[in-house]
């Protein structure tokens, strides 16, 4: 049997079958790990040990650690886990909190420890931590106290889960108290480069969440392809952002990224425009990490940001409209940086950097990888043409005990469920999702293409595009949109918003219904819940 640190043995006994996974590549010799690895060596104690502890690593409203106050806080929490809370390697560490220096903390202390990080959104309700914690077999939690309430209705349930503490908990019992007692030293547990360490839920947006499975391996590589070959990072950037670290885009670009090259992050939990625009000025951010819809809503408010410190601004999570690409330009004069990554592949595996940015095409493919557009055969398709998206690369997806591993692994590829067409110069044009594709009239039509029609038009603040059934057409196109402020949702709006769109793509594409609303439903990672919008034009529940 190959080495592993773990004792607990539960992630390992569940990974997927072999003749199920995806193949794995490491041709770049970035990609050439030691048989042990333990990713907080790397990230965070070599730069304490390589002299750079005296160097900032998180910031927060009213703190500032060091590397050095990273790794102190870092080791007293491992010490919590190991002495008092009697964590063994392979265990599940469930963690709650909002985007915080704590929660960092604790991500690193589950690593040096050996075990498993299971990192939860905060805006989770109790019957959703109770499928992560069934699901994942959790063990351990550690929780900010000001998130307790749903955790403790979950965790009332769980036969295993033992040990919760909360921090940012100035009480007797809370996790600060217990850190205290506890020593500033700890030695790393020595863990394979195949030990799991991270498993990431996937949102879900059909059927129960999926948890992925990532090793100490995955972590490091995501850190060594994108990072270096596209953002192409420096010690002296401070990275800032809005996903949540319980994502993996988040993870990334706030805590991984700045940490694999001994920068330093700002970590914010509240993510509204306005609060970002004055965090940049404040902390003197450089590279910003979010979705397209956030950018779209702070664009109108972030004038100052133009010659300001902020040099880099990166998009993920869904496509990135060329309309929302233009409008960012225009107000910041900053190009920004688009990558597709998934939580099963960690990371971005598609993108382009600012100087070959290509509106309206996701990118090309980030060194390490290599991907292709597939028909529903299997075989790659013509220049032009589009089909199902497939990637290889060091990462790829291993769900926890689910069949649906089969769906999303077929041949050694990833299926990542994108429609995209590849060009001549090998960028890659999103579609849409597969299952998304509007078919009306026998024409197949991509809501993110008329989406993009709709938001250039100056009205438009948000816009969602699906196809509503119809019984002559079979589908067609719908428009659900939210107007900027000051402009009526009149049928003579909803006219000019269709003219609108007919000279600016193919007629037959535009929304023959339009409907006007308040706000879109979106995830907490900033992604259109377009089945939900396909619900209620069914007449269906939410
Ligand atoms: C969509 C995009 C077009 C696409 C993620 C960066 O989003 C992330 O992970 P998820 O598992 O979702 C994956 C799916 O989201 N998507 C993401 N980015 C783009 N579509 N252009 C994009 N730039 O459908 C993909 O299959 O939530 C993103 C890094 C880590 C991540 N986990």
């Amino acid at each position: 049997m190959t080495y592993s640190a773990h004792i607990d043995t539960f992630t390992r006994d569940n990974l997927p079958p072999a003749e199920q996974l995806p193949e794995f590549l490491f041709d770049l010799p970035e990609l050439q790990f030691p048989e042990r690895l333990n990713c907080a060596d790397p990230l965070l104690d070599d730069h304490v040990v390589q002299g750079r502890g005296g160097r900032v690593c998180i910031q927060a409203p009213g703190l500032r650690w060091t590397y050095a106050d990273l790794q102190e806080r870092v080791n007293r929490i491992a010490n919590v886990l190991v002495r008092d809370m009697g964590l063994v390697p392979g265990n599940r560490v469930l963690l709650r909190a909002p985007n915080n220096p704590m929660m960092a903390a604790c991500w690193f202390a589950v690593m040096k420890a050996g075990a498993v990080a299971v990192a939860t959104m905060p805006l989770l309700r109790a019957k959703e931590l109770r499928h992560v914690i069934a699901k994942a077999k959790v063990t351990h939690a550690l929780c900010d106290l000001r998130l307790a309430e749903e955790l403790k209705l979950a965790a009332a349930e769980s036969s295993q889960l033992k040990h919760v503490l909360y921090f940012n908990d100035s009480s007797a019992t809370g996790l600060d108290a217990a850190m205290a007692r506890q020593s500033t030293a700890f030695s790393n547990i020595d863990t394979a480069l195949t030990d799991t360490c991270i498993l990431a839920f996937t949102s879900g947006t059909t059927g129960q969440p999926k948890a992925t499975m990532h090793f100490h391996r995955d972590v490091m590589a995501s850190c060594v392809c994108w990072p270096p070959h596209v953002l192409r990072p420096t010690p002296d950037d401070i990275f800032m952002g809005t996903p949540p670290l319980a994502f993996t885009f988040g993870l990334g670009g706030l805590l991984l990224f700045p940490l694999s090259v001994g920068a330093s992050t700002v970590l914010l939990e509240q993510g509204a425009p306005q609060d970002l625009v004055d965090a940049v000025a404040k902390y003197k951010a450089t590279v910003l990490f979010t979705a397209p819809t956030s950018y779209r809503a702070i664009a109108p408010i972030a004038g100052s940001l133009r010659n300001s410190s902020l040099r880099k601004c990166v998009s993920a999570g869904e496509a990135l409209p060329a309309a929302t690409r233009a409008l960012w330009k225009e107000a910041t004069g900053i190009e920004m940086i688009d990558g597709i990554g998934a939580t099963e592949l960690m990371h971005i595996f598609i993108s382009a950097d600012e100087a070959h940015a290509l509106p309206g095409a996701t990118g090309t493919v980030v060194p390490g990888y290599v991907a292709c557009v597939m028909d529903d055969q299997g075989k790659p398709t013509p220049v032009g043409e589009v089909g199902n998206l497939a990637v290889k690369g060091p990462t790829g997806c291993r769900y926890l005990a689910d069949e649906r591993q089969a769906r999303y692994v077929k041949d050694g590829w990833n299926y990542t469920g994108d429609a995209y067409a590849m060009d001549g110069d090998g960028y890659f044009h999103y579609h849409s999702r597969t299952d998304d594709m509007i078919i009306s009239a026998g024409y197949n039509i991509a809501g993110p293409e008329v989406e993009d029609a709709l938001l250039r038009h100056p009205k438009v603040a948000e816009c969602g595009v699906i196809g509503a059934a119809d019984e002559e057409r079979g589908q067609v196109v719908k428009a659900i949109v939210v107007l900027r402020a000051g402009f009526d949702p009149t049928p003579e709006t909803a006219k000019e918003l269709q003219d609108f769109v007919k000279q600016s793509i193919a007629p037959y594409k535009y929304p023959r219904q339009i409907e006007f609303v308040a706000a879109l439903p979106r995830t907490e990672t900033g992604k259109l819940q377009r089945f939900r919008l396909r619900q209620t034009n069914q007449g269906e529940t939410k």
